[in-house]
């Protein structure tokens, strides 16, 4: 407490000299700029002198870029949220899982059918709950390539090329309804790992509650990944069998631990709620026991089994089941203080970091000490599933009291780690031991500062904070509540993500700035570096298929415009460019089976059009270069006119034409 009130008026005293400095050295030039005097500006108001520094490292003035990008994930909009970083101006919003209109997502025939391929049994989704997006990693370290996010509602896995930022496969996963563990990366992108989260029989199978122990079921599925696809291969992609504990938060191991995966879980007592009948209630229940499982992998071993055929098919997926995980030793599990949250890997790859969501403490266990322990086969019996236990205390190499609700932790350059603290409302930031703390001179494992958020923060995301080489500088705090933040806007409040100064290894934490998300409830969020994202201004060549990432088939130049006929079917090969479609009448009759490729044959960066088709629901965006399909029955006669729906040049609203329907 005096601490902070003695860091608040030294950060205050060293402002208000900043300000002296602005309003009296070159007293036009700095304090009295353009049309304003700052001073008169603040004063008006309401600003302090921390406001206007505030400001200032948070201002990104027109032209300018940001030095980070966010992916954030976009809770139940099903999306990802791209932010700039220290302004937070959020830069697009990335359809995934959900339809999306201004990118055409889910209304052409493409993107439609990517959508298609999650759907459990063919049944339509038109929402997802995206917790966990993942940058690809090289060598542990982001490369900008790819992104990756899971939805958690039904258990799908997504992949993101971030060379035209569009999603370019979705996989339901094949035996679960649910994940949480996922996604997250292994230090070269060989996997794509999604855990599982509420146990259940593999999907499709029934069997009742009372055969909990027997036949429910926990997962985490290993989704191999092919660079130069940019596609998960399925074919080459295997689960392993858990036990019904709920699993949860997920890490790969990097450096020393690489080829590991370190996954927590909470229940434990293989509660079953039914507060109904009498039972105790999940939160409860699942809540009994002193202990729960940090599950401990070992992939390496997994996937040499996988690949010697010691699997087994369920629901035609490969499945290492449980007997050979635990005989085979793949698997193992370490006590974790109850109902934990997160489980992160230090930047060493030495130590895993796992939060108790109701014990004031975050754990660190040693990865040399587990590995010990599994070579030298020293474990503390079984558990009900015949996997085998390393003590905590084998395991553990400390314990460091952080405040109350601990749950994510991420790393600067620094030495120091990061942990969000829930019930607290505060980030903490505390010193790591090992080889870090000998470089920096400073007390292993130690809490030296904690900032209030506002309010309930769940995961932080440090600027590249959970790879080999954390780049520090700023966090962003992604509270759940927002409560008195922002200007009311009924019952249903956004979320607040709150940008935090974190570049003074040697001073405190300093709040910047406040951004509201409207959009649901963003979970984790990963910051890169910006100028480590290639993006494209164009696509590569005119009649590209970003589908594919390769040239369509549909592509066609100016002059190869058509519409054919084939008995009921008219296909129409179309372009685009400021300002017209041609051609700008297709005529078709009633019945008519339509299929109709847009090709947008701009170069110029930014010049997209659209295509809206009215009573069919079709909205299309065209970027330079790309070709899209729709595919419709004509099953109403009558006029419809086309047009484009992105303001694209002077004469835009121009750029229509006529649909007819004959009788
Ligand atoms: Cu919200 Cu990572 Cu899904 Cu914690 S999780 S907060
Ligand atoms: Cu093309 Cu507006």
């Amino acid at each position: 407490m005096k601490k902070n009130v003695l860091t608040r008026l030294f950060i205050a005293a060293s402002v208000i000299g900043v300000l002296l400095f602005l309003m009296t050295c070159g007293k036009k030039e700095a304090g009295q700029v353009g049309n304003g005097d700052l001073k008169a500006i603040a004063e008006q108001r309401g600003l302090t002198p921390a406001d206007l520094i505030a400001a200032a490292k948070t201002y990104v003035p027109t032209g300018k870029h940001d030095e980070y990008v966010m992916f954030s994930s976009g809770g139940h909009s099903g999306q990802v949220l791209v932010i700039g970083v220290p302004s937070m101006r959020l830069l697009k919003v990335l359809a995934v899982f959900t339809p999306e209109p201004w990118q055409g997502w889910g209304f052409s025939k493409e993107t439609k059918d990517i959508l298609k391929a999650s759907y459990v049994d063919g049944k339509e989704l038109t929402w997802g709950d995206t917790h966990h997006p993942a940058l690809s990693e090289t060598n542990g370290d982001y490369d900008g390539e790819f992104l990756f996010v899971n939805d958690k509602a039904n258990a799908r896995a997504a992949v993101i090329d971030l060379r035209d930022f569009e999603t370019k496969q979705i996989l339901k996963n094949p035996l679960s309804l649910s994940d949480h563990g996922g996604t997250f990366v292994t230090p070269n992108t060989e996997y794509v790992i999604e855990g599982g989260q509420y146990a259940m029989p593999w999907t499709g199978q029934y069997a009742p509650i009372s055969k909990y122990k027997e036949q429910y079921r926990g997962m985490v599925t290993f989704w191999k990944f092919d660079r130069k696809k940019g596609r998960i291969i399925p074919e080459e992609s295997f689960a392993l069998e858990l036990p019904p504990y709920w699993q949860d938060i997920a890490d790969a191991g990097k450096k020393v631990s690489e080829g590991w995966i370190f996954m927590n879980s909470f229940n434990v007592e293989l509660s079953t709620g039914g507060v109904e009948k009498g039972n105790p209630p999940f939160e409860a229940g699942a809540s009994q026991l002193d202990m729960d499982y940090l599950h401990v992998i070992d992939l390496k071993k997994a996937e040499a089994l996988f690949k010697a055929g010691k699997t087994k098919k369920i629901n035609g997926f490969p499945v290492l089941t449980l007997d050979v995980a635990a005989k085979e030793g793949v698997l193992f599990f370490i006590p974790e203080p109850k109902s934990p949250h997160g489980a992160d890997v230090t930047p060493d790859g030495n130590y895993i970091v796992v939060s108790g969501k109701l014990d004031p403490h975050a754990t660190i266990y040693n990865f040399t000490k587990i590995k010990k322990a599994i070579d030298e086969k020293n474990f503390a019996g079984k558990d009900d599933y015949g996997v085998p236990i390393i003590a905590f205390d084998t395991a553990v190499e400390t314990q460091i009291e952080l405040g109350l609700g601990p749950l994510h932790t991420q790393f600067d350059p620094n030495g120091y780690a990061y942990t969000s603290l829930f019930l607290e409302s505060a980030v903490a930031r505390w010193t790591l031991g090992g080889p870090w703390t000998e470089k920096h001179g400073k007390e292993p494992w130690t809490l030296v500062d904690k900032i209030s958020i506002h309010y309930n923060v769940g995961h932080i995301a440090v600027a590249e904070g959970d790879n080999v080489n954390p780049d520090g500088k700023y966090l962003v705090s992604l509270n759940k509540w927002a409560i008195d933040r922002f200007t009311g806007v009924g019952p249903l409040l956004p979320q607040n993500f709150q940008l935090i100064d974190i570049s003074n290894p040697n001073g405190n934490m300093q709040l910047l700035y406040d951004m509201p998300i409207g959009i649901g409830e963003p979970h984790y969020a990963q910051i890169i570096k910006a100028d480590k994202l290639k993006s494209w201004d164009v696509y590569p060549e005119i009649g590209w298929d970003p589908g594919t990432q390769s040239k369509s088939k549909y592509g066609i130049q100016a002059g190869e415009e058509r519409i054919v006929r084939r008995g009921r079917t008219v296909e129409v090969w179309m372009t685009a460019v400021r300002s017209h479609y041609t051609p700008e009448h297709v005529e078709v009759r009633k019945g008519d089976r339509v299929i109709w490729h847009i090709t947008n044959i701009e170069r110029a960066k930014d010049a997209t059009h659209g295509f809206a088709l009215p009573y069919f629901n079709i909205n299309l965006s065209l970027e330079p270069g790309e070709t899209q399909s729709i595919e419709f029955v004509a099953d109403k006669a009558g006029v419809y006119p086309f047009y484009c729906s992105e303001f694209c040049s002077a004469l835009h609203l121009e750029m229509a034409g006529y649909f007819l329907v004959k009788p």
